[in-house]
């Protein structure tokens, strides 16, 4: 037995399904989940001291590697002055001005310690600021666990095939209205037959939750011009997207502004951080400054604002790693593509810079039902060929790949040759 093996059958005893996240626990590719011990640069290391090349990145807050030394660094000089203070501190007001500067549609921002509190809080701003209750978002985009949110919900709801969670009431479940993720025309209808009644519209501007899906030419702008003529408050979810696809995250990359803004993972370097923000008006409607009610103990904890401010400096700063990481995405996919090539394969490569999913499927992937189309089984054989290989993917197929700059030529090589021997395996059993 191995050690992640026996922690796991302890851990299954005393955590519900043996993890704190569900995704963790490996059920949609089967087999034993890795317990982690460590990790540094592109590497992360189990328990049982075996190394593997790193997809995940924490899901996305690695951009630059593990325990990048500014990031330690800041860490180590916070924690002398203790760990929280539950009062307001300098770096809380350095973070705010550096957010702002790097995406501006945020005037204003709020620090809280999750991207699923980031989108609650937001969402209920937006029903303050407009006086309305509905929300719509689409099939399959994931934004955190909160009750409206987990209607059509990608991600480990998804994996899980737990659409609408037990314990999500039918009263809040109607006010949730959905629509096919790259369809305009649903958006308008649901618009129009519901006027005057949706507060927001929020999305995923690139979906990193049914797997990496990139919305098609127009989509964002025509999300946009509909928000904008039915007075909606357009929320854009960066949780994953913010300063990973562009210092400015998607909204930078795509030239689409949001109303609001939902952050996290990148903006903690690795500690439990979420921000929401957007315009003044409608960010001076939070308490104190306004009346719609949101707090935290640990919000703006000064451990994790100084690791946040770190990375955020750091990109800032280096504008040559958003280069690197859209190389990096364009090897990988290469690379990739000239393995299915040569091996008749027919699956789909979703990826933009950093952000990754080949999907086992020979359909298109650009919304929730073509992402279903997926042979998960076959996702599985493929995920333990690469583990075997010492590759830490995604354990889903409904999950991004999260690439980090630290990631050299040689590694992404390796990836490839793990990847060309893993299709073949996948493709012979039987
Ligand atoms: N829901 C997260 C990815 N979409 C998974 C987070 C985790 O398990 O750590």
């Amino acid at each position: 037995m191995t050690t992640s093996e026996q922690l796991f059958e302890q851990a299954q005893q005393l955590i519900p399904g043996g993890v704190n996240s569900p995704v963790r626990a490996f059920r949609s590719v089967g087999g034993t989940p890795l317990f982690i011990k460590s990790a540094k640069g592109p590497y992360i290391y189990d328990e049982d001291g075996r190394q593997y090349i790193e997809l995940i990145n924490s899901w996305g807050p690695m951009i630059l590697g593990h325990a990048f030394e500014p990031v330690e660094r800041a860490v180590r000089e916070a924690i002398q002055h203790s760990f929280s203070f539950g009062a307001p501190t300098r770096k809380e007001v350095e973070i705010a001005e550096l957010i702002i500067s790097m995406v501006p549609s945020v005037e204003m921002v709020r620090m809280v310690n999750s991207g699923t509190e980031a989108t609650m809080s937001a969402i209920r701003v937006a029903r303050g600021f407009t006086g309305r209750e509905k929300m719509i978002k689409f099939e399959g985009c994931y934004h955190g666990h909160g009750d409206a949110f987990l209607i059509a919900a990608g991600s480990g709801a998804m994996t899980m095939g737990i659409p609408d969670s037990p314990g999500v009431t039918k009263a809040t479940a109607s006010n949730t209205l959905t629509a096919p993720y790259n369809d305009l025309a649903a958006v308008e209808a649901l618009l129009d037959n519901n006027h005057n009644q949706v507060a927001a519209v929020i999305l995923e501007p690139v979906v990193g939750n049914m797997g990496c899906v990139l919305p098609e030419p127009g989509f964002l702008q025509g999300v946009r011009d509909l928000c904008t003529k039915h007075g909606v408050v357009l929320i854009f979810d960066e949780v994953m997207t913010g300063f990973r696809l562009a210092k400015g995250g998607a909204q930078e990359r795509f030239g689409v502004t949001p109303d609001m803004t939902t952050m996290g993972k990148i903006i903690g370097g690795g500690m439990p951080v979420g921000a929401y923000g957007g315009r003044r008006e409608i960010m001076n409607m939070v308490a104190p400054a306004g009346p719609v009610y949101q707090a935290g103990t640990l919000s703006g904890n000064p451990i994790a604002m100084s690791a946040g401010l770190a990375v955020l400096h750091h990109l800032n700063d280096h504008p040559e790693v958003y280069t690197r990481l859209d190389e990096i995405g364009d090897k990988l996919r290469a690379g990739f593509q000239n393995s299915l090539v040569k091996l008749g394969m027919n699956c789909t490569i979703n990826q933009i810079s950093s952000m990754f999913t080949l999907f086992m499927t020979d359909r298109p992937v650009s919304n929730f039902s073509e992402a279903k189309s997926c042979d998960v089984a076959a996702f599985g054989r493929y995920f333990h060929a690469m583990l075997d290989r010492g590759i830490y993917l995604a354990p889903a197929q409904f999950e991004s790949l999260f690439l980090s700059v630290a990631l050299t030529d040689g590694l992404i090589e390796q990836v490839i040759q793990a990847n060309e021997e893993s299709l073949t395996v996948m493709m012979n059993y039987k």
